[in-house]
């Protein structure tokens, strides 16, 4: 059997690189809106194996992506910790605020997220047999912020109020997380999850000791620890904004995939990360909004300054709600080389 695209990519520099993009299920497709209308609203979606798998396979369907990524959210493991989670229409998620890890369990995680591992199950078994299936999880960091703050916040104040000036109940956050993270990623691998990602979505409100200590201990943590139970599938490290040497992120947290965000420095980065190390990114998702030319022009520009390396394509961030499923369909055909450039 030949080897999935995506698969390949990561041992060997390819022509053509393979393409997903973060957030590829979601509002932006009329098909997400009607399964989410139907299932009650967007928790009841990811805890409803059939209808989140349903959704997932979406965008496989409509462009026929390379990897394909679990529909589920980084703030279900609050929820299956204990802490309170709920949506507002029209605005997000929002949690209980706390300020230590008192009231949180380990205990229930398992049976809270069994409908999420079910959905893994299922997509292992009905994705087509080129499509790559990417589990993940949030980085402790950022999940830890929205449990402090109880909602996403621009700077991430309050979390970095309560880690200044109570660590030590912070840290009891944090090892939690860490545990539970754990246990989440080796279910999904063992139920057919063959890539996992680590969404470090607030990285750059860190920096210096207190981003060792909260972004990069916390992540190498669950890489060995994930290791350690022999789990050997490749992880993708995706800490966007950080202000780090990103050769040193990528040493110290064991990634064999980096992920790098709209700002990255591409050509410095190609040149400085060892080369068995493969880059993910970085299309600006607003370029993608607006389409045209300017999109043709940053899409040569990303393949050419990785054209040396490996490499997966990607956007900088979530793909947003604005985006016209054409520039989408239109991005794959030019980076797949099926539309000239
Ligand atoms: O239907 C809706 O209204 C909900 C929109 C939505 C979707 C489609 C949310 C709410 N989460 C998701 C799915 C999701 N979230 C996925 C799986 C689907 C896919 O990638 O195709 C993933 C990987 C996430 C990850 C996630 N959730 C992150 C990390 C990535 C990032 O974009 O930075 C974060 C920060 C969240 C929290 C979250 N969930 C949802 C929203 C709107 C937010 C951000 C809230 C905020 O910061 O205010």
């Amino acid at each position: 059997m030949t080897q999935k695209p995506f698969l390949q990519a990561l041992t060997e520099k390819q022509a053509r690189p393979p393409i997903w993009l973060m957030r590829q299920a979601g509002r932006y497709l009329p098909e997400y809106r009607a399964v989410r209308a139907d299932a009650g609203g967007f928790l009841d979606l990811c805890y409803n194996p059939k209808l989140a798998e349903e959704v997932t396979l979406q965008p496989i369907r409509r462009f026929g992506f390379d990897a394909s990524i679990l529909f589920a959210d980084i703030l279900l493991i609050p929820e299956a910790l204990g802490q309170k989670l709920w949506f507002e229409t029209g605005e997000g998620p929002r949690l209980e605020p706390i300020n230590s890890a008192a009231g949180l369990q380990l205990g229930g995680v398992k049976s809270h997220l069994a409908p999420v591992i079910e959905t893994v199950s299922r997509l292992s078994v009905s994705l087509p047999s080129e499509t790559t299936l990417i589990g993940f999880a949030g980085a402790p960091w950022t999940v830890a912020s929205y449990m402090v703050a109880g909602r996403g916040t621009p700077d991430q104040a309050p979390a970095r109020l309560l880690a200044d000036t109570r660590p030590q109940d912070f840290q009891s956050i944090i090892d939690l997380l860490v545990e539970a993270t754990i246990d989440y990623l080796a279910a999904q691998v063992d139920a057919g999850a063959e890539v996992l990602q680590l969404f470090e979505s607030w990285a750059g409100s860190l920096s210096g000791a207190a981003f060792e200590r909260w972004c990069l201990a916390p992540v190498a943590a669950i890489i060995s620890g994930l290791r350690a139970r022999g789990v050997t599938v490749p992880i993708i490290g995706f800490p966007r904004a950080a202000d780090c040497d990103m050769a040193d992120y990528v040493a110290r947290t064991g990634c064999q995939i980096l992920g790098l965000d709209t700002g990255a420095d591409r050509k410095a980065i190609a040149q400085s990360l060892p080369s068995d190390i493969v880059l993910q990114g970085n299309l600006d998702p607003q370029v993608l909004v607006r389409g045209g030319d300017e999109l043709r022009r940053d899409i040569a520009s990303i393949m050419e300054d990785f054209s040396a390396r490996k490499f997966i394509f990607n956007l900088g961030h979530g793909i947003v709600p604005q985006t016209p499923p054409a520039h989408v369909a239109e991005l794959v055909a030019l980076v797949r080389g099926e539309k000239d450039l």
